[in-house]
């Protein structure tokens, strides 16, 4: 880390509001040192609570690229033929100091992103340390297919790393997904280089030097940061960088696809989402309108997983959309550095902007707003240049319009009824999405029968965001290819070879 030109502005957790201090510049980590960027390059990093500038973060190109890989090829035979137990002694060491420091790195995140601290400090911290306990000691229960062919041979699966992982995060949940991909990498024994999110870099530098103190071999984990047209396109293009791990906007994902499918490169996208939430009316109202509130509006709406289109049975429609809507009301948004907000703010003014846009667009499209709309929130003083928005309830739109079909990622969300079951969902599937879906039931057949009609990667009844790390959790369609979680990142890291062994005393070859 160096220190540039002493300015005005706010370091997250050091000294008191606008005290004189000097701009942070957080660098590239690579083979276990912070190096400044080869073209001495750096982007601005906003706080969007204010709206203010309050560090900087390497731009960096194809030679830091290069560099980061380099070090992750030579960390590589030694780190993969490191035995599993040790892997995971190291791994739980980085877990337990990101836990000890936990405000720390929740404050971090807060700022970085906008969140209120309190959803930093009791979802997106605490899980990071989760994905990182739990890939760490699933390498110690490590199983693997054995086949026996009559009695001819016996067939056993080797998975083996695959070598250097290209690691691309976003911004919305920053160290959350970041270790989410960089657990089942670094446990499977592949070395990594992560290109995290330019608009939330924060934490990702802060792991950085976890991984430092907790001792992980320099090269096994390398931070390139920057753009994603220099800094992560050079990562997609490398040639030594044969697996690829993404998540962000379906659009990145589309070009991503295209540089690494003609290199024959393993590729995971996890992309956007325009997840349903249908309400029958036989369903709990109370559970379902507070739990639709959380699903539409956690994160200011920013998690791929919030369900911004809600469908709800003609006979509950009229109650549920009056309860929903008095209780987005009673939202706070709010500084999110101060206790007791629900709502923080967008992550950057272009994003601001975007889903601005999108709510102009749905009053054009025909659409009435029930509360909130196009009107910046004021928070306080602190705040008055930041990326605040209010909850916003839209009702009245046309079927099929854009509003309910392109991803807004935003505190925005959107009511409507429907008459049966097969109009709902078909309702629901009227997305070139297939992330997630919610359903609200007692009718357990109809749960059933539903969830399976439903196209969507994970179905939640009667409920919205329970994570179970062993799941498979990924799209269909736009959403994404491939899947994360449990077994599936780890086979996703690893290459399965066959062995095929002819058993002795029999010299029988089948065909094929
Ligand atoms: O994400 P990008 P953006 C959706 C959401 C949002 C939209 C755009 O709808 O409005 O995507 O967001 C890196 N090669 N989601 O533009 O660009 C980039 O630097 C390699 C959903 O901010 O997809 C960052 O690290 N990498 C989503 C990461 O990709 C590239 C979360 C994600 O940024 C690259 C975020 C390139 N050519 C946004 N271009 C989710 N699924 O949760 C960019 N990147």
């Amino acid at each position: 880390m160096t220190l540039s030109a002493p300015r005005r502005f706010r370091v997250p957790g050091q000294g008191p509001r606008g005290t004189l201090t000097r701009m942070q510049s957080i660098e590239h980590f690579i083979a276990g040192r912070f190096v400044p960027p080869a073209g001495g390059a750096y982007l601005d990093n906003v706080e969007p609570a204010t709206g203010r500038v309050y560090s900087r973060v390497a731009d960096g190109d194809a030679r830091d690229v290069e560099a980061a890989v380099q070090a992750a090829t030579a960390a590589f035979p030694a780190w993969s033929a490191t035995p599993a137990e040790a892997r995971c002694r190291v791994m739980l060491r980085i877990a337990d100091l990101i836990e000890s420091r936990l405000d720390e790195f929740a404050r971090a995140e807060s700022v970085d992103t906008g969140k209120p601290l309190s959803a930093a400090r009791g979802v997106d911290i605490p899980r990071a340390v989760k994905n990182l306990r739990f890939f760490a000691t699933a390498i110690l229960h490590e199983k693997s297919e054995l086949h026996v062919t009559d009695r001819e041979a016996i067939n056993y699966t080797l998975r083996r790393p695959r070598g250097v992982a290209g690691l691309i995060s976003p911004w919305n949940l920053p160290l959350y997904l970041l270790t989410w991909k960089v657990a089942p990498a670094i446990a499977t024994g592949n070395t990594a280089v992560a290109k995290p999110s330019e608009v939330t870099p924060m934490t990702a530098h802060l792991l950085a030097k976890v991984c430092v103190e907790a001792g992980l071999p320099p090269g096994v984990l390398n931070v390139v940061h920057g753009s994603g047209a220099g800094a992560g396109q050079a990562l997609v293009e490398h040639p030594r960088v044969a697996t690829i791990s993404f998540t962000g906007g379906t659009k990145t994902g589309r070009g991503i696809a295209a540089t690494a499918a003609p290199m024959f490169k393993k590729l995971s996208l996890e992309l956007g989402g325009k997840n349903p939430n249908v309400v029958f009316a036989d369903a709990d109202l109370d559970e379902a309108v507070a739990v639709s509130v959380r699903a539409a509006f956690s994160n200011q709406g920013q998690i791929c997983l919030c369900g911004s289109r809600i469908l709800v049975e003609r006979p509950a429609y009229a109650p549920f959309l009056e309860r929903f809507v008095a209780a987005t009301k009673a939202l706070k948004v709010g500084d999110p550095l101060e206790a007791g907000c629900d709502l923080g703010a967008l992550v950057s003014r272009s994003h601001f902007d975007k889903v601005r846009s999108c709510i102009r667009l749905a009053v054009e499209e025909g659409g009435r707003i029930e509360c909130g709309g196009d009107v910046p929130s004021g928070v306080n003083d602190r705040c008055a240049g930041g990326f605040f928005l209010p909850p916003t309830v839209i009702t009245g739109l046309p079927a099929g319009c854009r509003t309910d079909r392109e991803e807004i990622f935003g505190p925005v969300v959107t009511v409507r009824p429907f008459d049966d079951e097969a109009e709902a969902v078909a309702a629901a599937n009227d997305t070139d999405y297939g992330l997630s879906a919610t359903l609200w039931t007692r009718d357990l057949d109809r749960a059933h029968r539903v969830a399976d009609a439903l196209v969507a990667g994970t179905v939640w009844v009667n409920c919205w965001l329970v994570r179970d790390l062993r799941v498979p959790f990924g799209g269909m369609r736009h959403s994404g290819v491939g899947r994360e979680g449990g077994e599936e990142s780890l086979r996703f890291f690893t290459e399965p070879k066959n062995v095929c062994v002819r058993l002795r005393g029999d010299r029988r070859q089948g065909p094929g």
